[in-house]
C-alpha cells in the first residue's frame, strides 16, 4: 500500500475508528486518499475547510425495515438502505442493489465512489447509493413486486427529482424499477418521471440507458488503447459477469472487432473460443433469467463450462489482451492480475465498482498495463441516467443514435479529464490518480463555495 500524506493519514485513522468493520468502505476511502496527497499539498484550503472530513461523512443515512409476505404466506423481513452521501453538485444520484451480501458498509463504499464518479462526468448529479439484503434470485414475479412495493413505501418520502434519484445496480433492472416507480406514483399521486432512472421506454425511460454502462466501459477502453496506437480489432477479451453491464460490454466489444471468449456468473465460467454468442446469452439470461451453465449446454461441445471456477484462469492457457471485470467488488485479486499480466494483457477497465483489489491495481500499474478505475470506466451508466433526467425535465425523448453519441462524448470527456489531470500531477497514464483528483476537485470547489454545511 502507498503511504498517505500525513494530514490525510490521521484522517484515515478516524475513518477506520468511526466506521468499524466496514472493510469495503475503508478500501474505497483509502484508494481515493492515496491519490489526494499532492492536491492537499497544492491546495491547503481544502484541508483547512475540512473538506475531506466532510466528504467521508454521509449527509444522511437511512436504514429501514422492509417486511413483505412470500408466496407461502410467510412474513419476510429485510433491511433497506439509502446513503445520501453528497449533494454538492446536484440531487443525490446512484443505484439500488438487491443482493444478500448488502450491508451498510457496502452501500457506503458504493455511495462514496459515486460522489467522485458523478463529479467526473461533468453532469449536475450528487452521490448516493441504496439497496437491500433481499435476494431476487429464485423469487417469483409477485414476490419481487411485493418486496419492491414495501421497499418504496418506506423510501419514497426521501426521494424526488430535485432531492434523490435512484436507479438500478446488481439485482435491480427494468422490472424492479417498474415496480418501484409504480409504487412511488401511487403513494405520491404524482407522475414524477425524473424520480427514478432506468425506466421503460414507454414510460419515461431513455434509449441507451440499458446498454450505457457496458458501452461506456468499452468506449473508455477504446480511448485508452488509442493512446498506444491500438484498437479492439482482433483483441481477445474476458468479461466477468453476465448481467446488465457485462452483456452490453460484450456487444460493443464485438461491434468494434474484438472477441469476448469468456464470461461468468457467481456459479461458474463459460469459455467460448468462438466468441460469446450474444443472442444466446441474452435468451438465457434476460428472457429466461437462467444461469450461464445453460448457455454452455445449448452450445453443445463448442463452449466449456467450469463450475465454481474463476474467469481470469482462462488467461493461464489463452492470450488475453483486454480484461473487463463487470460483476462485483474484489473479484480480481493479485493472483488473477499476475495471470493476466503473464498472458500479455494490455488494458483492464472496471465495468463493476471496485472489482480489482488494491494489490491487483498496484501490479497492473507496475506492469504498465492501461488500467481504468470503475469511477471513470463505468460512469456511462449514471451519465445516461442524467441524460434520462434531462429528457424527463423537458418531456422529450431522444433517438438511440443521438443518445449514444452523447454517451460517447461524455466518455471521451471523462478520459480527457483523467488523462489531463494525471499529466498535470506528473503521473501520465495514471487513470486512478487522474479520476480521483479530477472528481475530488470538482466536488471540493462546490463545497468550498457553499461554506460550512
Ligand atoms: P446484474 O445484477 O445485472 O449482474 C451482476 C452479475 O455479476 C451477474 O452475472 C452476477 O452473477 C455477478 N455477480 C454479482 N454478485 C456476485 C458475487 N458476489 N460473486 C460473483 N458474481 C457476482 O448487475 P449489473 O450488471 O448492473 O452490475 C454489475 C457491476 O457493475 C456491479 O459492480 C455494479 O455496481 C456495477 N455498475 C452497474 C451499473 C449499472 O448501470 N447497472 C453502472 C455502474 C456500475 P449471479 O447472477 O450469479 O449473481
Ligand atoms: O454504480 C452506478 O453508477 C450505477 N449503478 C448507476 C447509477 C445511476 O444512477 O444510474
Amino acid at each position: 500500500m502507498m503511504n498517505l500524506h500525513p494530514r490525510i493519514a490521521s484522517l484515515y485513522e478516524n475513518v477506520l475508528r468511526r466506521n468499524p468493520g466496514e472493510l469495503e468502505f475503508h478500501q474505497a476511502v483509502r484508494e481515493v486518499f492515496e491519490s489526494l496527497g499532492p492536491v492537499i499539498a497544492k491546495h491547503p484550503e481544502y484541508a483547512d475547510s475540512s473538506i475531506l472530513e466532510r466528504l467521508c461523512e454521509p449527509e444522511r443515512q437511512i436504514i429501514f425495515r422492509v417486511p413483505w409476505i412470500d408466496d407461502q404466506n410467510r412474513v419476510q423481513i429485510h433491511r433497506g438502505f439509502r446513503v445520501q452521501f453528497n449533494s454538492a453538485l446536484g440531487p443525490y444520484k446512484g443505484g439500488i442493489r438487491f443482493h444478500p451480501s448488502v450491508l451498510l458498509g457496502t452501500v457506503k463504499f458504493l455511495g462514496f465512489e459515486q460522489i467522485f464518479k458523478n463529479a467526473l462526468t461533468g453532469l449536475p448529479i450528487g452521490g448516493a447509493k441504496g439497496g437491500s439484503d433481499f435476494d431476487p434470485k429464485g423469487k417469483s414475479q409477485n414476490e419481487v413486486m411485493r418486496f419492491c412495493q414495501s421497499f418504496m413505501t418506506e423510501l419514497y418520502r426521501h426521494l424526488g427529482e430535485y432531492t434523490d434519484v435512484p436507479a438500478g445496480d446488481i439485482g435491480v433492472g427494468g422490472r424492479e424499477i417498474g415496480y418501484l416507480f409504480g409504487q412511488y406514483k401511487r403513494l405520491t399521486n404524482r407522475y414524477e418521471s425524473g424520480v427514478l432512472t432506468g425506466k421503460g421506454i414507454a414510460w419515461g425511460g431513455s434509449l441507451v440507458r440499458t446498454e450505457a454502462t457496458g458501452y461506456g466501459t468499452v468506449f473508455f477502453t477504446e480511448q485508452m488503447l488509442k493512446t498506444r496506437g491500438q484498437t479492439f480489432e482482433g483483441k481477445q477479451v474476458l468479461v466477468s459477469g453476465s448481467g446488465n453491464v457485462a452483456t452490453y460490454a460484450i456487444q460493443k466489444v464485438h461491434a468494434l472487432g474484438g472477441s469476448v471468449i469468456g464470461c461468468s456468473d457467481s456459479s461458474g465460467v463459460v469459455y467460448d473460443p468462438e466468441g460469446i454468442d450474444l443472442e444466446l446469452l441474452r435468451q438465457v439470461k434476460e428472457v429466461e433469467r437462467g444461469r450461464i451453465s445453460e448457455y454452455a449446454r445449448r452450445k453443445g461441445g463448442k463452449a466449456e463450462y467450469h463450475s465454481g471456477a474463476k474467469i481470469w484462469k482462462i488467461a493461464e492457457s489463452t492470450r488475453i489482451d483486454v480484461a473487463l471485470p463487470c460483476a462485483t467488488q474484489n473479484e480480481l485479486n493479485g493472483d488473477d492480475a499476475r495471470l493476466l499480466i503473464r498472458s500479455g494483457v494490455q488494458a483492464v477497465a472496471e465495468g463493476a465498482n471496485m472489482p480489482s483489489t488494491p494489490e491487483a491495481i498496484r501490479l497492473f500499474s507496475e506492469a504498465k498495463v492501461l488500467f481504468a478505475p470503475g469511477k471513470a470506466a463505468n460512469a456511462g451508466g449514471v451519465s445516461t441516467s442524467a441524460l434520462e433526467m434531462q429528457q424527463n425535465a423537458s418531456r422529450d425523448s431522444w433517438s438511440f443514435e443521438y443518445t449514444e453519441q452523447r454517451l460517447a462524448e461524455i466518455m471521451h470527456g471523462i478520459h480527457e479529464r483523467c488523462a489531463h489531470t494525471a499529466e498535470e500531477y506528473g503521473r501520465p497514464g495514471d487513470y486512478v490518480l487522474g479520476a480521483n483528483i479530477s472528481g475530488f476537485t470538482r466536488v471540493a470547489d462546490a463545497m468550498l463555495a457553499f461554506g460550512v454545511i
